[in-house]
């Protein structure tokens, strides 16, 4: 071999450095989680627990006859069972599973748990692994698993195994081909490993196929968070869905990360938007984990009433619908509020985190929508002739919006676009409008997905701040140290100059330099006009010095936190909540459950607390609004406003803003580190919920 190249590929020191198995690999998959005290034992038993109780819904009881009445049964452990009931456990199954939606680390460890569990209880039994998602059901693709395919992902992120994928099975047509395949397969079970949407399928799927005696098997899957199960009585049966407490951790880390450069090279606001469509369950926990300096969560916009408005329309004899949440236009005065009280102490700088699906939660979006829904709706109707059509330009449409403004106010009549409308619309980034003014989806939905969250609320920031800027009222604090040492070394004494200079002229602290000081030219009228320059003198190098540091420039860098999380190895806590899932799957189907989804609960306590329960997943559904008509669905839990976890943010806020002389108050959560005692065991929102249930049950 005479090419060097190819002699250093070859030689073993290059090969091992380069190895796709590098140690950390081996390591993870190495790693064995602990399981539950319930699922330690040779078999597993059922009990029902009649102490939670669900309030059922109507139309659920209708379509869910044979699921409908199911209990949340606790799993424990036995060594040994009856003959006739041994059998029954051991006897040989076929067991399907399918990951749905977006991925979540720890999926193939729910995959591990329930292999380790079916083939502990009877060396033939079979696990099949859907591919692609729910696509690989209704096309019958599968693989068989071997024991070399789980061990190679035990403990690894991603789904790559068997992938996933966003089909739905939600029509009569993917139901009879989901059946044929259970049938082909000669399926004893189906495992869906998914959102609230799939293990709402979950339960369909269960009803379908409960005559032919195929049991389905749901598990609560995705980093949003946003599967959190309580019974009627608020006690928690599933307190986070797995993947979250990753997903956070990797976020957070690089959130993190932008909190020390921020702070080091003191010029950018970082704007972090972390993924979390529906719910702020991730920007939540990122602000525990780092204290960024400003967290904006969706769920308290969306509470926001603004009293004065309520007042004085009652006042009018009106009623403003607008003054419930918070609009756009205030969340930006509020976010430029705490970007010029941390200029004025010099940190011109910080880092933002804001929920992907923030915009759902602004009220007068929601509004918007509906409103320009029912404009347009009444022009296609009223000249039989389509809206956008008439309309092709933005501009156009905004000429037609300002017209209706208009005769609202001429003709004094109710109006369904009133100048208050029109003014908050324009507002509004034109881009954005543009969105908003687009024809819908099939469903006559707005796509918020489309919208980039982000730069529809830094335009609006940008804008502002440059508002205040021209007001003199958005300035970078001096120090006053700086300030006397800067003069001093000119030759120049700094109190002739500081109080024409600075709103105050405080001897330490920070100095800001007078609104009316906007320009080289001001600075100049300002200096004459208080006597310490004369018409015909040149601002002093130092003076112009100091003004110039006081001049704000509005620097951003945007990052979008979600697909890298999403894909993340693993926390520990992940690793061992999602083994003990599979092993519960398992459970749940040796002891003939169906239309369950397995849980853990007492997730939000330490691990010996931890005890395997299986969920009804019928009794959790609601009629809701999806897609332009009412569907029976699992419902998605969004950030209680009342929790504890947000109540501390909400308590920290100011002091995470440090809008105040010295350091910032960041928290570094690290890199996910999995072994080691240094590394957290869940994630804090849990931690401080758990602290809600203890107050509450005491
Ligand atoms: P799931 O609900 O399926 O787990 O997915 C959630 C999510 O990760 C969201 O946070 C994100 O908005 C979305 O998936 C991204 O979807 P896509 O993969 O289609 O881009």
């Amino acid at each position: 071999m005479s090419d060097p190249v190819q002699q250093y590929l070859a030689h073993p020191a290059v090969q091992e450095a380069i190895a796709n198995v590098n140690s950390g690999l081996e390591e993870r998959r190495a790693y064995r989680p602990p399981r539950c005290a319930a699922l330690a034992h040779r078999y597993t038993r059922l009990t029902p627990c009649d102490q939670y109780v669900f309030d059922i819904d109507r139309e659920a009881r209708r379509l869910l006859p044979s699921i409908i009445d199911r209990r949340v049964e606790a799993v424990s452990g036995v060594d040994t069972l009856p003959d006739e009931v041994r059998e029954a456990y051991e006897r040989s199954r076929r067991i399907g599973i399918v990951f749905s939606g977006g991925p979540a680390p720890g999926g193939h460890n729910v995959i591990a748990g329930l292999y380790d569990a079916a083939k502990a209880a009877n060396p033939q039994n079979e696990i099949y692994g859907f591919l692609l998602g729910p696509e690989g059901v209704i096309e019958n693709e599968a693989v068989r698993l071997t024991r070399d395919m789980v061990d190679a992902y035990r403990n690894i992120g991603g789904f790559t195994m068997i992938r996933t994928g966003r089909a739905k099975i939600d029509t009569a047509r993917k139901m009879a081909l989901s059946r044929q395949t259970c049938k082909r397969l000669k399926l004893d079970a189906l495992v869906i490993v998914g959102g609230d949407d799939s293990n709402t399928n979950a339960a369909f799927l269960a009803e379908e196929l409960f005559a032919d005696g195929v049991q389905v098997i749901g598990v609560p899957k995705t980093i949003d968070g946003d599967i959190q199960v309580r019974d009627r009585n608020g006690r928690v049966l599933c307190a986070m869905s797995f993947g979250f407490h990753t997903a956070a951790r990797a976020f957070s880390e690089a959130v993190s990360n932008l909190c020390t450069d921020a702070s080091s090279d003191v010029k950018y606001w970082h704007i972090c938007k972390v993924m979390g469509r529906v719910a702020s369950h991730l920007a939540l926990e990122v602000a525990l984990q780092t204290h960024a300096n400003i967290t904006l969560i969706g769920e308290e916009l969306a509470d926001y009433v603004d009293r004065r408005r309520i007042e004085k329309a009652k006042a009018e004899g009106t009623v403003d619908y607008t003054a419930y949440g918070m609009t756009l236009r205030h969340l930006s005065r509020v976010i430029c509020n705490a970007i010029v009280r941390r200029a004025a102490v010099g940190k011109n700088y910080g880092v933002m985190v804001i929920p992907e699906g923030l915009l759902e939660f602004i009220n007068e979006i929601q509004i918007f929508i509906i409103k320009l829904n029912t404009i347009i709706a009444e022009y296609n109707q009223t000249h039989d002739t389509d809206f956008h059509a008439s309309f092709p330009l933005l501009e156009d449409k905004l000429e037609y919006l300002r017209r209706l403004a208009r005769r609202s106010r001429e003709e004094n009549v109710l109006p369904v676009w009133s100048s208050r409308d029109d003014d908050l619309f324009n507002d509004i980034p034109a881009f954005f409008q543009e969105g908003l003014l687009t024809e819908r989806d099939s469903h006559g939905n707005f796509q918020f997905s489309l919208v980039e969250t982000d730069k529809v609320i830094m335009g609006l920031v940008s804008d502002y701040l440059d508002f205040l800027k021209e007001k003199g009222l958005y300035k970078v604090g001096i120090q006053a140290a700086y300030y006397r040492k800067t003069l001093q070394q000119a030759g120049l004494d700094p109190d002739r100059f500081g109080p024409a200079l600075f709103a105050e002229y405080p001897l330490d602290g920070y100095l800001m330099v007078k609104p009316a000081i906007i320009s080289v030219k001001t600075l100049k009228q300002e200096l004459v006009r208080a006597g310490v320059l004369g018409d015909a003198e040149a601002v002093p190098a130092a003076v112009e010095k100091i003004f110039q540091k006081s001049v704000p420039k509005f620097k951003t860098q945007t990052h979008f936190y979600g697909y890298d999380g999403r894909g993340a190895n693993p926390t520990r806590f992940d690793c061992n909540y999602t083994y003990n899932l599979g092993l519960t799957v398992f459970a749940l189907i040796a002891n003939g459950a169906t239309g369950q989804m397995a849980a853990i609960r007492n997730l939000e306590q330490e691990f010996e607390h931890w005890e395997p329960i299986g969920v009804p997943i019928a009794p959790l559904m609601r009629l809701e609004e999806r897609g332009g008509r009412l569907s029976l669905v699992i419902e998605k839990s969004v950030v209680d406003t009342e929790s504890v976890a947000f109540q501390v943010v909400k308590a920290l806020r100011e002091v995470w803003l440090a809008a105040e002389p010295g350091p910032d108050n960041y928290r570094v959560p690290g890199p996910i580190r999995f072994d080691g005692e240094s590394e957290e065991n869940r994630p804090i929102t849990l931690v401080l919920n758990a602290l809600q249930s203890i107050a509450s049950s005491t």
